[in-house]
């Protein structure tokens, strides 16, 4: 199985942890993104959208990080990390389109533009990612993990870009429950890091 990467996307980042949460076998192909590899016609016969992640998995192509993310979790994580129950789906699906939405255009663009000095407007991913973390914090009142009572891949999809949210300049200080959370996902059974998360700003 192989995962199309850049070691700094968080995208991929959502992959590569729950591959090692679930103890799956992934072979990381580096993706020169600088170079703009991801847009030579070799990456784009294997994702049209030009962006990475992308998996290969025998006869199985698939892009963007929610989608392989059910897949593997469907596929090799069983049910502790895909709920079979069609409440327990809805509930992960939520947080899959959250970290689509909300997450991609709040904390993960205020990190482009802090970080790779993206175009977009500051002040906008500032109040949107204000607006997703204040609903995150308060879910996280009552809830340790964010679907189902347990960790699932609605975790590792929404943690990569709000635990990396200090590079975007913005402090995690008013929502201790995110902060808690990021701490017990950090102490996950295989956990790995990605440079630059939670309390290691680089
Ligand atoms: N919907 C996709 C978005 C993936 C995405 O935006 N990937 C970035 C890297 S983190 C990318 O490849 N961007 C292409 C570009 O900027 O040219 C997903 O969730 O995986």
């Amino acid at each position: 199985m192989k995962l199309y990467d850049l070691t700094l996307s968080g995208n991929c980042y959502k992959v590569r942890l729950f591959a090692a949460l679930a103890q799956l076998d992934l072979t990381i192909v580096p993706v020169d993104f600088m170079a703009s590899e991801h847009k030579t016609p070799q990456m784009i016969a294997l994702n049209p959208f030009a962006e990475i992640p992308i998996l290969e998995d025998d006869q199985v192509v698939l892009r963007d990080a929610q989608a392989i993310l059910v897949y593997l979790g469907n596929r090799y994580g069983g049910e502790a990390w895909w709920p079979g129950e069609a409440h327990l789906q809805g509930e992960v699906m939520q947080w899959l389109s959250v970290a689509a939405n909300e997450i991609q255009h709040g904390p993960n663009v205020a990190r482009l533009i802090v970080k790779f000095n993206s175009p977009a407007d500051a002040n906008l991913a500032k109040s949107r990612s204000q607006h997703i973390l204040g609903l995150l914090n308060s879910h996280l009142t009552s809830h340790d993990w964010l679907a189902a009572g347990r960790p699932t891949i609605a975790d590792c999809a929404v943690f990569p870009y709000v635990a990396l949210a200090e590079e975007g300049d913005l402090s995690l200080i008013d929502y201790p429950n995110v902060i808690a959370w990021i701490d017990r996902v950090k102490k996950l059974p295989g956990y790995i890091d990605m440079p630059g998360l939670y309390g290691q700003r680089m």
